[in-house]
Order: structure tokens, then C-alpha cells, then sequence
């Protein structure tokens, strides 16, 4: 979208490494599953690319879902789950300005051995509004196609294995490191107010389920400087928390209580 003037002139400037490193094509999970209710889990190898991509699928014209990374986890139950993203000095980017935003979503994309979800499949194109920038949502529902999965791979005419469809993200809520200065001015964005690479946010009784966590940089005014094909990366820590239930705390205490007690008052 056209940027605001007010948004270029707070614009850090970045420098351009350019890489060699091939974009990832579909949307994956590879190295970035967080399991089945993880009591504290940080995958920090991670990396994203550009800085604005998700700012950017705030928008009206929607964003590239592969201007970010997609992680996933399991609950089997109702919990409470602190989700904490900082960034980190991997990647080709300058260091020490990478800016942080997550979208916490019901639902995961496509899974081996079906073809990976991709924004620029037929279904993925055919639906969603003419001129959109990709599939990504950052405050809203959204959805994504895939490829039809061959009984040869690569050969059309050896029969499809399973057909092209459409996975479905369901929107739970959002965080984002900073204020508007810097993630732009769709309405709505649950800033932090301080722009220092850290951003974490609790997302309270989230039902059991397939969770997809889109991390991506919250830098609206980028996309004017980081214009691709090769996108400087930025690197990421990224922590998963099952937060234990009230009653869960007052067992353990009670349990401290007690202890406390008994070891003041030894029986004679
Ligand atoms: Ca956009
Ligand atoms: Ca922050």
C-alpha cells in the first residue's frame, strides 16, 4: 500500500544483504513445532523475512504469508498459553531493529504428505479479493489452497492422490512490539508501546486444538526499502507457554504452606 509520510520518516534504514538463500515456497512447519502442551518451550534458530510482513497483512489489500514464519502447537485441553517473541542477532538484516508481531490462529496449514499450502495457488488466488498482496490476515480470519497432490510427483497425468483444497485459520487474537509510529494505523493493533524487540502476550483459556502462530516484523513502512526478490532475514526467539491453572498454583502452594508449617513446628 502507499505509506504514509509520517510512517517513511520513522523508517530505521536497513541495509540490503543479498543472499542466496531460497525463500521458503509454502507454508511449513519444519523445526518450528512447539508440540503438545508445552510447559515452556524457545526455538531461537529461526529466522523471517523482511521486516514489515506482518504489519503489512494488517491492511486492506491483506499480506504475503511468506514474509514471516509459521510455528504450530497442541493443546488437549483448556489452558492458558504465554506466547513471548524477541528478537535475536541471526539473519542477514541489521542487527538490533527488528521489530516483533505474532497472530495466535485456530488451525493448521496443509501437512505432508498432501502439497504445502502456498498464497499463490489457484484456490489461494481464486479466493481472495482481486489486487490482494497474498492470503495472510493478521487481525482476521483467513484462508490458504495447496496443489494437487499427484500419484506420480511432478506428473499430472499419473492421477491425483488428493485434490487441491483450501485449510482454514481462525483468528484468536494478536501482539505487536511497539505503537502505530511503527506497525502502521489499521485499527485495532494491541501495541505494547515500547519498540524494543520484545513483545509477549497471554492468551487465556484457549481450547484444545491445532494452533498456527504467524511471527512476522511489525515495521508497516519497510516494504517501501526491503522490496525483494531477496528479502533481508531477521532472526527470532520465539517462546511457547502452557501457563499452569489458578488451582494448579494453589495446590503447590498449599503444598509450600504446609511444608513451611510443619518444619517450624517439629513434633518433639
Ligand atoms: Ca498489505
Ligand atoms: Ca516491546
Amino acid at each position: 500500500m502507499k505509506i504514509p509520510f509520517h510512517l517513511l520518516a520513522v523508517t530505521t534504514v536497513t541495509v540490503l544483504l543479498l543472499t542466496t538463500r531460497p525463500a521458503s515456497a509454502h507454508i511449513g512447519y519444519g523445526g518450528r513445532d512447539f508440540g503438545t502442551n508445552p510447559v515452556s518451550l524457545t526455538i531461537s534458530n529461526q529466522t523471517v523475512s523482511s521486516a514489515f510482513g506482518w504489519a503489512d497483512a494488517t491492511d486492506t489489500d491483506w499480506g504475503d504469508s511468506h514474509r514471516g514464519r509459521f510455528f504450530r502447537f497442541t493443546l488437549t485441553n483448556t489452558v492458558s498459553v504465554s506466547i513471548t517473541v524477541e528478537r535475536n542477532s541471526l539473519g542477514t538484516g541489521t542487527n538490533g531493529v527488528f521489530l516483533p508481531a505474532f497472530s495466535l490462529y485456530l488451525g493448521l496449514g496443509h501437512l505432508a504428505p498432501e502439497q504445502g499450502s502456498h498464497d499463490s495457488a489457484a484456490l489461494s488466488t481464486n479466493s481472495r479479493p482481486i489486487g490482494t498482496e497474498g492470503s495472510l490476515r493478521a487481525l482476521t480470519d483467513w484462508s490458504v489452497g495447496n496443489d494437487p497432490t499427484y500419484v506420480v510427483s511432478g506428473d499430472p497425468g499419473s492421477g491425483i492422490l488428493y485434490p487441491a483444497s483450501l485449510r482454514h485459520f481462525t483468528y484468536i487474537g494478536h501482539a505487536a512490539d511497539g505503537t502505530p509510529a511503527n506497525y502502521g494505523d489499521a485499527p485495532g493493533i494491541n501495541g505494547d508501546g515500547n519498540a524494543d524487540g520484545y513483545v509477549t502476550y497471554l492468551f487465556e483459556n484457549l481450547a484444545a486444538g491445532d494452533y498456527s502462530l504467524f511471527v512476522g516484523g511489525a515495521n508497516y513502512a519497510s516494504q517501501e526499502i526491503e522490496t525483494g526478490p531477496t528479502y533481508p532475514t531477521y532472526g527470532i526467539s520465539t517462546t511457547v507457554s502452557v501457563v499452569p491453572e489458578p488451582s494448579t498454583w494453589a495446590l503447590v502452594l498449599t503444598g509450600v504452606a504446609a511444608t513451611t508449617l510443619l518444619r517450624r513446628c517439629p513434633r518433639k
